[in-house]
């Protein structure tokens, strides 16, 4: 495949625009390249600036579950459009999409919708920190809930220590008041609590991850922190921006059948367009401004446009009695053909999957945490990458991320994508 035109407008990109992206995992720094520059997409497929038609497995970091251009959502938005696009004032299509949120998903009463996943996340910790009075947060080594500085945090000197910054302009003092446990390792919350009794006010978690590649939550871990959190009064917030509505209509509570105290959303319930969310029972999302104290506020939140794309997309998936089923069997069908052709070639690997989220790992062990993430052949993936992409496959550009099917692949699409994986593997 040739990409000269990408090349081309990567070199203008980068003159004015940092890195000439707009967010730093489009660059393919992790396997290096140009990244492909996108005309436009259509379904499963995107076609970039030399027009090369490549089959989409990041589907825009997950929104598009439809498909591209899906017709409803299109027209949805063209006609919301012509009505006129932001008001800075409610209007009945946010009361419908919050309606439709609410029944699909469980244990949440109220919703406020915002721009982004990070300000979801953002504005999550916040209220979690309002209602319960606390200064600290937990959160897991590898799951990333944007880029706001409560986030930007690894690890301190001793494991169980506050954090330090991973990112300049992240201060100290916000660092201290997040700590940093191993995904799925309960003993080690179970410790950091008991020294912090009565100081944290939430733990958030990816409860299926997907920013260490795809990984599952072992067996026992979410309960156990749902009942650590129930000890210590500390509020559990659920970040599925990811894995809300694309797991099941009402997501990873559903799924695990666990209860968050607080859930955020962004990527799918925006349908293309920047829509996030965060949703609660009523005590707790009725101490947001203007009703409570906790303040936050978005001039372009719950705008015309995303709730129409959002609205849309959530009514079809709400109604399609089958979509889940549909995603789950085409992602079963990719993960077995994966498997068999990079064993056929004796290509050492580890594929994590839930539902439409799947993450290939050129890894000896088991890909449980950060650590054992971390462990996977990096060359190999870079091969992995590119051989796909030359053969017009389009994954994540990189090993941890994870893949998010859409409905509009076809078997013919899967098959298409197993072969390239297997003319790729001969050559890993
Ligand atoms: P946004 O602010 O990018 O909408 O959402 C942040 C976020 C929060 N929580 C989870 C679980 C997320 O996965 C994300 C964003 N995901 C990344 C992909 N790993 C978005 C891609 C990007 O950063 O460009």
């Amino acid at each position: 495949m040739i990409y000269k035109r990408s090349s081309e407008l990567f070199v203008e990109a980068k003159k004015v625009i940092p890195g000439g992206v707009n967010s730093p995992v489009r660059a393919f720094k992790a396997v290096g390249g140009d990244p492909v520059f996108i005309k436009k997409a259509q379904g499963a497929y995107l076609y970039d600036e030399d027009d090369n038609k490549l089959i989409d497995y990041i589907n825009s970091w997950g929104p598009m579950i439809l498909g591209h251009a899906q017709e409803d959502v299109v027209n949805a938005i063209v006609e919301r459009t012509k009505l006129g696009t932001s008001f800075g004032a409610p209007t009945e299509l946010e009361t419908k999409i919050a309606e439709l949120a609410v029944s699909m998903v469980p244990h949440i009463d109220k919703i406020r919708f915002v721009n982004s996943g990070t300000e979801a996340c953002m504005s999550a910790v916040r209220l979690a920190r309002g209602f319960t009075g606390r200064d600290k947060i937990i959160k897991f080594a590898g799951c990333y809930h944007g880029h706001s500085d409560s986030f930007l945090i690894q690890a301190g000197s001793g494991a169980m220590t506050f954090g330090t910054p991973n990112s300049p302009g992240v201060t100290k003092g916000t660092a201290q008041d997040t700590v940093l446990a191993d995904y799925n390792n309960l003993d080690q919350v179970a410790e950091i609590m008991g020294n912090n009794h009565g100081e944290i006010a939430a733990i958030i978690l990816e409860p299926i991850a997907g920013n260490m590649g795809c990984i599952p939550p072992a067996a026992g871990f979410v309960e156990g922190l749902r009942a650590l959190c129930d000890e210590h009064g500390t509020l559990l917030i659920f970040d599925e921006v990811m894995t809300g509505f694309r797991l099941a209509r009402g997501g990873a509570q559903e799924l695990l059948g666990i209860q968050a105290d607080i859930v955020t959303f962004g990527k799918v319930i925006g349908g293309g367009l920047p829509v996030g969310a965060f949703a609660a029972r009523q005590e707790i999302m009725d101490h947001l401004a203007p009703v409570g104290p906790v303040y936050q506020a978005g001039t372009l939140s719950g705008n015309p446009l995303a709730m129409a794309a959002g609205y849309t997309t959530l009514k079809i998936l709400n109604e399609d009695g089958a979509i889940y089923k549909r995603l789950h069997d085409k992602t079963e069908y990719l993960h077995k053909g994966i498997a068999a052709a990079l064993s056929k070639h004796g290509v050492e690997h580890t594929i994590n999957q839930v539902g439409s989220m799947i993450s290939v790992h050129f890894a000896r062990e088991a890909v449980v945490d950060f650590g054992s993430a971390a462990k996977g052949d990096n060359a190999t993936f870079k091969k992995f990458f590119h051989g796909l992409l030359s053969r017009g496959v389009y994954i994540a550009p990189s090993a941890y991320e994870t893949w998010f099917l859409t409905d509009a692949l076809t078997y013919d699409d899967l098959d298409k994508t197993i072969g390239a994986v297997e003319r790729t593997a001969k050559e890993l």
